[in-house]
């Protein structure tokens, strides 16, 4: 690996992540890891502000059960930095579907299938510097 610039990326601890009282843990192996988090706030989403988050999924089967889900309850967002920091945290994350992601992911250890409408799996990342840049100026605008 060659050196890279320092990015950032938006993590949000979901909904069924705050309810399970997870957000501490998926915090720690943020930090565990390196990165540094230079943004964090305790929110409640509005419908507008998903809508706009999840642009590229408007249309799909999930998409009213997925903004429903993230109005559930509320949301802890971080802004997160380090070099290669948004590839870092997908792999942080683990795949999609928590009953498949690997152990050793926040998924994988912590997330399973619950029967759910759309699947919960606690956390979400940028995936990609564009989406990154666009994501945390909607959660984080003076930033
Ligand atoms: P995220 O955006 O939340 O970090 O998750 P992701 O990239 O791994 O997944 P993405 O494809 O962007 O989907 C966003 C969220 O929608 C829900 N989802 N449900 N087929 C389904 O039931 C389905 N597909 C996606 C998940 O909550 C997923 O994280
Ligand atoms: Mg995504």
């Amino acid at each position: 690996m060659t050196t890279s610039e320092t990015e950032r990326t938006l993590v949000l601890v979901k909904p069924d992540g705050v309810t399970r009282q997870l957000t501490g843990e998926v915090l720690r192996r943020v930090e565990a890891k390196g990165y540094r988090i230079v943004a964090l706030e305790l929110r409640t989403a509005d419908r507008d502000l998903l809508a706009r988050h999840y642009a590229e999924h408007q249309g799909k089967p999930f998409f009213e059960p997925l903004v429903e889900f993230m109005l559930s309850g509320p949301i802890v967002a971080a802004v997160v930095e380090g070099q290669r920091v948004i590839e870092g945290f997908r792999s942080l994350a683990g795949t999609t579907d928590p009953t498949a992601a690997a152990p050793g992911t926040i998924r994988g250890d912590l997330g399973r299938d619950w029967g759910t409408a759309v699947v919960q799996n606690l956390v979400h990342g940028s995936d990609s510097p564009e989406s990154a840049a666009r994501e945390i100026g909607l959660w984080f605008p003076a930033l």
